[in-house]
């Protein structure tokens, strides 16, 4: 069987378009995302496209229980993961930190530390089996720096990024690469997320700015992923050009 590749939060943005350019690498792919119905759009569109076969997994990583027994309900051949992308994750709200709402930070929390950290859990140990692996975590501009009324969704980026770094010396001995990918800002769902379906606010998120597309971070994962066995990429940080900083963009208009 070809390399698998198994990317979660693969319903749109940034997952979605890594699935589209492992399959067009030629991996089979494990999908994992909790929206059945676009789940299954993006599995047929990229059968019907490229000579691969996918596995989907209906599942929501912040159920410890769910999430374990549907990703050990995988055939055997198919735990034989060579590249995880942890990519399912989310920011609720922007508000100060006396003002958030206590249930969006359970729920980013949740989502992009202990999710993360569950996914990794399974797939690790079928890494080690094989003595091989690369685990790719998408952590942020959010996890280097923070910014005004960030707060939670900056500290959950944080502890990627540390986790990322502990990934790496943990997994060591096992042959398994970790690398970090932290964006700035990408054009995906993730504004609407936050803003809980606002598109209008969603939408000035990105006004007079060129923000970076999903395709750009999936191309910097492929190149990650592609380089030789004995190189691997730490931590790489992208921005869009109009984009120094967290807090420092360049709006025209
Ligand atoms: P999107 O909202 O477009 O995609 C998020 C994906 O995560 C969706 O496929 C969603 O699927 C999935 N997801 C969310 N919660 C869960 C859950 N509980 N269980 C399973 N899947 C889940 O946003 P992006 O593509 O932008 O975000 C992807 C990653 O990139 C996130 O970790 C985000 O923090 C990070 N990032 C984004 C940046 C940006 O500016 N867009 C910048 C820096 C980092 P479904 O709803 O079907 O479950
Ligand atoms: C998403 C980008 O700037 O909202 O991680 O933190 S930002």
């Amino acid at each position: 069987m070809s390399k698998i590749a198994l990317i979660t939060g693969a319903t749109s943005g940034i997952g979605e378009a890594c699935a589209h350019t492992f399959a067009q690498q030629g991996y089979n792919l494990v999908l994992l995302a909790r929206r059945a119905e676009k789940l299954a759009q993006v599995a047929h569109h990229l059968e019907d496209k490229y000579a691969i076969t996918i596995k989907q997994l209906i599942g929501d990583v912040r159920d410890r229980k769910q999430i374990t027994e549907t990703l050990e309900s995988l055939p055997e051949e198919w735990k034989k993961i060579e590249v995880l992308v942890n990519n399912a994750g989310l920011s609720q709200g922007l508000e100060p930190i006396d003002k958030g709402n206590v249930d969006d930070w359970d729920n980013m929390i949740d989502t992009n530390v202990k999710g993360l950290l569950y996914v990794t859990k399974v797939v690790s140990n079928w890494m080690i089996l094989n003595q091989s692996g690369h685990i790719v975590n998408i952590g942020s501009i959010a996890g280097k720096e923070v910014y005004p009324n960030g707060n939670v969704y900056c500290a959950s980026k944080h502890a990627v990024d540390a986790l990322n770094q502990a990934m790496r010396i943990d997994l060591l001995p096992h042959g398994i690469k970790v690398t970090a990918i932290n964006p700035g800002m990408v054009e995906t769902e993730f504004s609407l997320v936050r803003f809980k379906g606002d598109e209008e606010r969603a939408k000035k998120v990105y006004e007079g700015v060129e923000p970076l597309i999903a395709d750009d971070i999936a191309d910097a994962i492929w190149y990650v992923v592609s380089r030789p066995k004995h190189v691997n990429i730490n931590d790489m940080l992208i921005m869009p050009t109009a984009q120094a900083s967290a807090t420092q963009v360049v709006r025209k208009g």
